[in-house]
Order: C-alpha cells, then sequence, then structure tokens
C-alpha cells in the first residue's frame, strides 16, 4: 500500500522509512535487515584438513570454504564427545554449569532442556525460519520440543549402512571398514545435504537458521568407494605427532583416558596394532572426504542461491579425534588432538583470516546472537561473542579455550600453553611454541610453577553434579 504513494509528497521520515522497507526487501525477496545462518558440523573430524599437517588427506570444499573465512586454529570445543559438546553449543553454556559432561542418553535432555533456551529456539523466537536435517543431539528429543526447535521435521537418518562382517573382529560401527558400491542415496549425509539443497532453492520470506549435521568422518567408516580410491595404502602413513611412549610423562588418570586400540585385544587377525591403524586411518580420510563433498554441495547451493551474500556461514566439527596420537584412537581425552576442532566462520563477502584467538563452541550462540541481532535467552551465555574478532581479526582475546571432561578433569588452552588437570590434582603443562604435539609434559619443572598458576585461575572452581555417563576408555566391541 505504501508504494503506491507517490514518495516526494511524503514527509521525509515516512520517505525514510519506505526507503528502508524498500530495501529490506528488495524484488527477489530476501530480507537484507537479518542475516541468514548456515551451521554445518560434522562428527569427530579433527582439525589436519585445516592445519594440512596430514598432507594426504584430500578435502577441496573445506579447503575452499576455509580460502574464504575466519580460521580459528586454536578452537576447543567445551567438552571432547558428542553429546556434552552438542549440548555446550545449543545452549550455550559450559558442561560444568549444566552438569553434561559425558556421553549419556540421560544427560543432556532430562538436564539442559530444562534448564535452557536452545540456540534454535532463540532463532525461532527472534523470527526466523529454522531448518535441520542431520545429526544434532545424538539422541532424541521429544516431538514438541523439537517442533519448538525446528519448523522443519528435522530428517536425522543415523550413521548408515556399514559391514556386517568388519574387517578384522567384532560387530561394533567402531570397526566397520567398507568401499561402498551401493547408491549414495543409501547414505543419510548424502540425503540430508539434498534437502538442503532444496531448502536453499526455496524462497524464503523470513530469515532463516539452517542447520546441517553429518554423520561422517564419525565411524562405521562406510563410505562411496570412490572416496577410498582417492587414497592408496602406501601413501598413508602413521599420524602427525605420533611418539612411541608418548604417554610415559602422563599422569595416570589421563592414561585411563586412552582407549583399548592401544592394546592388542581386537587385534585378532594376526595384524599388528599399525597395521590396523593405518588401515583405521585411510579409512578415516577416505570418510572425511566423503564429508567434504557433502560439504561441497551443500555450500555450491548456498552460492548459487539469492542468499549468498546475506548468510553467515559456520563450519565445525564437535569434537577431535586423535586416530593413534598418543596411542589412543578415538576422541575423549583432554589432550590438543581431541580438543581443538576445525572452525570456519564465513561472512558475506567471504574474506579470509587465520585466527589465533582461543575460541570455544560456546561462543558461538553468543555469537550468532549478536550478529543476528536476536532478542537474547534468559539464561546466562556463558562464551563471548566473536563479533568484535569478526570486525577486527587481530582483536585481542583474554579467554582461553578451557575444556572439561567429567567433574574435576578440566583443561585450559591459551594461544602457547595447554595446561590440564585431573579429579586428583596430577597435571599435565605442554608449550606449543616449542611442542605442537604436547610430546613433552612441564608440570613438575620448577620454572613453569607461575605459568601454571596462571592458567590455573582458569580452572572451573565449581562443577556442576553429573547427569551420569562415564569416561570411554573401551571402544566397545
Ligand atoms: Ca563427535
Ligand atoms: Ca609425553
Amino acid at each position: 500500500m505504501i508504494v503506491k504513494l507517490k514518495s516526494n509528497r511524503l514527509p521525509g521520515i515516512l520517505s525514510l522509512l519506505l526507503f528502508i522497507t524498500l530495501k529490506a526487501y528488495p524484488a527477489n525477496g530476501v530480507p537484507s535487515s537479518r542475516p541468514n545462518v548456515l551451521f554445518i558440523v560434522t562428527d569427530d573430524m579433527n582439525d589436519w584438513s585445516l592445519l594440512k599437517n596430514y598432507p594426504v588427506l584430500k578435502t577441496p570444499a573445506i579447503d575452499k570454504l576455509a580460502s574464504q573465512s575466519y580460521y580459528f586454529y586454536n578452537a576447543s570445543c567445551a567438552a571432547p564427545v558428542c553429546i556434552p559438546s552438542r549440548a555446550s553449543f545449543f545452549s550455550g553454556m559450559y558442561p560444568y554449569h549444566t552438569g553434561a559432561y559425558l556421553n549419556n542418553k540421560q544427560t543432556w535432555f532430562k538436564g539442559i532442556l530444562q534448564q535452557t533456551e536452545t540456540l534454535p529456539e532463540t532463532f525461532k523466537k527472534s523470527g526466523y525460519t529454522t531448518w535441520a536435517a542431520g545429526k544434532t543431539f545424538h539422541v532424541e528429543v521429544n516431538n514438541d520440543r523439537e517442533k519448538q526447535m525446528f519448523d522443519n521435521t528435522a530428517p536425522k537418518g543415523g550413521f548408515g549402512p556399514y559391514a556386517a562382517a568388519p574387517f578384522w573382529y567384532g560387530k561394533s560401527h567402531w570397526f566397520s571398514i567398507k568401499p561402498w558400491t551401493g547408491p549414495d542415496s543409501d547414505f543419510p549425509d548424502v540425503r540430508n545435504a539434498d534437502s538442503a539443497i532444496t531448502f536453499l532453492k526455496q524462497k524464503h520470506a523470513k530469515p532463516f537458521f539452517m542447520y546441517y549435521g553429518l554423520w561422517r568422518p564419525h565411524t562405521p567408516y562406510t563410505a562411496p568407494k570412490r572416496f577410498y580410491d582417492l587414497y592408496k595404502d602406501e601413501d598413508i602413513t602413521l599420524p602427525p605427532g605420533y611418539l612411541e611412549n608418548d604417554l610415559d610423562d602422563v599422569p595416570q588418570l589421563g592414561r585411563d583416558l586412552v582407549d583399548s586400540m592401544s592394546t592388542n585385544k581386537y587385534f585378532k587377525q594376526g595384524l599388528t596394532k599399525k597395521e590396523v591403524w593405518l588401515k583405521m586411518l585411510k579409512a578415516y580420510c577416505a570418510n572425511t572426504s566423503f564429508a567434504d563433498w557433502n560439504i561441497g554441495r551443500v555450500m555450491a547451493a548456498l552460492d548459487n542461491s539469492p542468499y549468498a551474500e546475506n548468510t553467515i556461514v559456520i563450519f565445525c566439527s564437535d569434537n577431535g579425534f586423535h586416530n593413534g596420537v598418543k596411542d589412543h584412537w578415538v576422541k575423549a581425552t583432554l589432550w590438543e588432538q581431541a580438543d581443538v576442532i576445525p572452525f570456519l566462520v564465513r561472512l558475506p563477502g567471504g574474506k579470509a583470516y587465520r585466527c589465533p584467538q582461543t575460541v570455544s563452541l560456546v561462543d558461538i550462540y553468543p555469537t550468532l546472537v549478536e550478529y543476528c541481532n536476536l532478542t537474547p535467552p534468559d539464561h546466562k551465555l556463558d562464551g563471548i561473542s566473536l563479533v568484535p574478532v569478526l570486525k577486527n581479526p587481530k582483536a585481542k582475546w583474554e579467554r582461553p579455550g578451557v575444556t572439561v571432561y567429567g567433574p574435576d578433569y578440566s583443561s585450559v588452552r591459551t594461544e602457547r600453553y595447554r595446561y590440564i588437570r585431573y579429579a586428583d590434582g596430577s597435571e599435565e603443562l605442554y608449550d606449543h611454541e616449542s611442542d605442537p604435539y604436547e610430546h613433552t609434559n612441564l608440570a613438575r619443572r620448577a620454572d613453569m610453577k607461575p605459568v601454571i598458576q596462571q592458567l590455573a585461575k582458569y580452572v572451573p572452581q565449581k562443577f556442576a553434579k553429573s547427569w551420569g555417563g562415564r569416561h570411554e576408555k573401551e571402544i566397545k566391541e
């Protein structure tokens, strides 16, 4: 109705309002006043793709995204396993405030959903369309609550097909390696990417928050065969940073976190530990390339859509992955390989920066609240908005990455150091300036006392009561 009026007869203020209205909703229907969000989360992907310290690994889509993004190379997860990590970035709260520390189905959803408004709920409350597909919470949320979060009925799908007879032992997905010759559509990651692409081709009257959660490269290591064909056996080496006897200077509670892949327990086909690891590493690479391919498809759909110039893209993994470093296979430790995750933020325009700030996945929620000008939740957000860093990539950042794995198990990561303290008070300290793979524990060196005193200030003073679960030191059959 307003546009029928002749603007030169309107008082100045009305002309201005008309201008703002037209500018906010241009002809293609995409509102420019509030940015859209595409949030992509992989599962158990470490930071090799971005660090380039395992050069055989092929991730062209992530490389391309990195070339357009702020790359936070010291980014931590708040907890080094699926459920509590996801709980932290969907609630914006540290596990030591919520009690969500461990992988336990009761953990988050009895506790966190009672205490917090989740990130998608905050978007919805602020007038966004919210959409999700794929691995989201790692457990089922009841339908009513999920409807409160997402406008679509989020397809999930699970880990997809895997070999009935894993290659050397047992029936667990942990031991399943299978180049898949069936159709790509056998994989939920592929079907969910297809749904994301369809969503991006549609016209949306409101700004959107879009979440695409991949199930890969988490085991089972089933991926279309062409991704296995990218790697020759002879190109696969032991992981960067692997050191014999690396655990010699690690306190007992740290060693207790090391999983059963460091023993011969599962190696029933006469293979040595390292031979098994090389097979697993090839499979990890194939599955990472498979995840990368799906990310590339969704990114291409975004970049070919009218939303490309008004969408912030966040890409991360929920936790890292050891792949053999410190004689440990999976995640679930407080060391660099499990804690530091690939983390990219792409703003419209796509400028690339390398950012040393020790950010955390709990920072995503307050970042999006500020960047998208959302009405914040009633509960306190523990993270810090990255918006000042997005405005100035050299902005100072004081807070270290704080990661916990159960009450009284914590790690503090600054740009230079990692300090770990276990429940019995035992400690580790690593100097990343000279020791990027955390080989030499300096905690007992007298001259390091002042450093430890400084870092210990960031160890949580109080740990909320755990909602349950236990450390995952066994890879279950
Ligand atoms: Ca995970
Ligand atoms: Ca060591």
